[in-house]
Order: C-alpha cells, then sequence, then structure tokens
C-alpha cells in the first residue's frame, strides 16, 4: 500500500522528520510519501496560518487521490483542513491530532496534550469537542517552544517539554501525555521511558490507523458529511481548486 503524508507547512527538514518517524513503524508492504506544498507558511502556529496551509494541503490531497494512494495523513497536530480534505478523497484520510488523541483514550483514561506556543491551544481544544473527546482530555499545555525551534538545542525543546509532562502528571492527574506538534514525532519514546507513561506521537498514531483503514478496506464516507463537493466555477487565484462533475449524476438524486 502507499500512504501519502502531508506536511501542510512548507519547512522540508520537517517533512524529513516526520517521513522518517513514519517509515520507522510502517508495515514492509507500506510505501511512505512524504511531501509539503511549496506555497504557505513555514510553520503552523493558530489560525490565521492554518487558512495559508490549507491550499496547498488540498492540492496535495488532489495528487494523492490521481496517483491512487491507499490513505493520506494529515501531519500538522490542528488537523488542516481535515473535512476539507475528506471531502475532496475516497482514500481514507487521518489527522495527526485526532489519530493521537485515540490512541490515547486506549492505553489511559485521562490523557494531556503539551503542543509548542499557547495560541495553538484553542484549536486543539476545539478539535476535541469535535471529536467528542474533550471529557478524555485533561488539559491542553504548551510548552511555549516555536515550532522550528523544537530542533535548535538553544530551545531546550526536550527540558521544556519535561517539565510540562511532569506538571501534567501532577496537576492533571494525567496517565498519558500526547505531544501536540508534528515535529515532536522523534520525543515519544525517549520520553515515555523518562516519565514512565505513555508519551503518543500522532504522526505514527496517524500511519497505523492509515494502515488499518486500507486493510479493512475502509474510505471515507460519501453520502454525508463528506460528500464530494458540487461541481461550480471558482474564479481568480483558486480557479484550479474548482469541483469538477466526479461522475454522472441523476439530477434527482442531487
Ligand atoms: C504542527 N504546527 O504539527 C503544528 C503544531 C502547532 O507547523 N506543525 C506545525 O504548534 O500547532
Amino acid at each position: 500500500m502507499r500512504i501519502l503524508i502531508v506536511n501542510p507547512n512548507t519547512t522540508v527538514a520537517m517533512t524529513e522528520k516526520i517521513g522518517a518517524a513514519a517509515r520507522a513503524v510502517a508495515s514492509s508492504g507500506t510505501e511512505i510519501i512524504a511531501v509539503n506544498p511549496a506555497d504557505g507558511p513555514v510553520s503552523i502556529e493558530g489560525y490565521y496560518d492554518e487558512a495559508f496551509s490549507a491550499p496547498g494541503l488540498l492540492a496535495e490531497i488532489a495528487r494523492g487521490e490521481a496517483e491512487g494512494v491507499s490513505a493520506h495523513v494529515i501531519a500538522c497536530f490542528d488537523d488542516t483542513a481535515l473535512e476539507a480534505a475528506r471531502s475532496l478523497a475516497v482514500a481514507p484520510v487521518i489527522g495527526i491530532g485526532e489519530a493521537a488523541f485515540h490512541m490515547a483514550t486506549m492505553v489511559a483514561y485521562r490523557f494531556a496534550v503539551v503542543t509548542t506556543l499557547s495560541r495553538s491551544i484553542a484549536a486543539i481544544e476545539t478539535n476535541l469537542l469535535k471529536y467528542g473527546l474533550a471529557g478524555r482530555c485533561a488539559k491542553v499545555r504548551a510548552c511555549e517552544v516555536p515550532v522550528l525551534a523544537l530542533d535548535d538545542p538553544a530551545s531546550d525543546a526536550s527540558a521544556q517539554i519535561s517539565a510540562e509532562i511532569e506538571r501534567a502528571k501532577r496537576d492533571d492527574r494525567a496517565e498519558a501525555i500526547v505531544l501536540g506538534c508534528a515535529g515532536m514525532a522523534d520525543l515519544a519514546a525517549r520520553l515515555t521511558e523518562q516519565h514512565g507513561l505513555p508519551v503518543i506521537d500522532g504522526v505514527t498514531s496517524a500511519v497505523k490507523l492509515a494502515e488499518a483503514c486500507s486493510v479493512l478496506n475502509l474510505k471515507t464516507s460519501k453520502i454525508g458529511a463528506y460528500a464530494a463537493p458540487r461541481p461550480k466555477p471558482y474564479l481568480g487565484a483558486f480557479a484550479s481548486f474548482a469541483p469538477r462533475q466526479a461522475r454522472a449524476v441523476d439530477p434527482g438524486k442531487e
């Protein structure tokens, strides 16, 4: 099978880190294709960045559909444009945030999230409500390390994340931790060992769930919320994104 992993920001080094984490857990028969758009923000930290990462992400999803990939993974923890991608795709689309949340609920009653900056917290809390999992998440915390500083030794990111993990254990009664950024994918194993509780990364969680969907031949349901967009013109810069007639449709069934 082939799984497309899209990093919606435009930082190639992060895409490479995400691809490496995915390949480390992929089954032998799974090919991982890790990409990022050429256009858009170098990192996604809040609603404005997220908005401008969506067109590039959706263009990559469209390419993956045309190439017949088995599944798509959106490798940004706020699950950027997840519903739009599912409307566009037939193959399953897994967001790393949603994937990590579900993995956490299967190994712990109560979990906490540690993300990058405080400005990212609201979108994550909103997703937890949307997914029906807010009751299982004690708190969404931030280590206050910017996304692209995670790999900078001067940021002391690992220590900052560790401090939040200990606060979550002590103050939130967290029994598991979800790492709230795709750029933290390489930290989960060591932090699990260091802090004595499951520390869960969304990239690897999403890859295994994407494989599961493919093996079970599960595809996105197109009869409701994620139905294909109605064909119509899009004007100006987004003309190329216009939904086209996917197939002959009985007008009475529109
Ligand atoms: C991510 N931003 O996973 C999110 C994390 C965040 O560029 N990749 C990003 O801080 O919202």
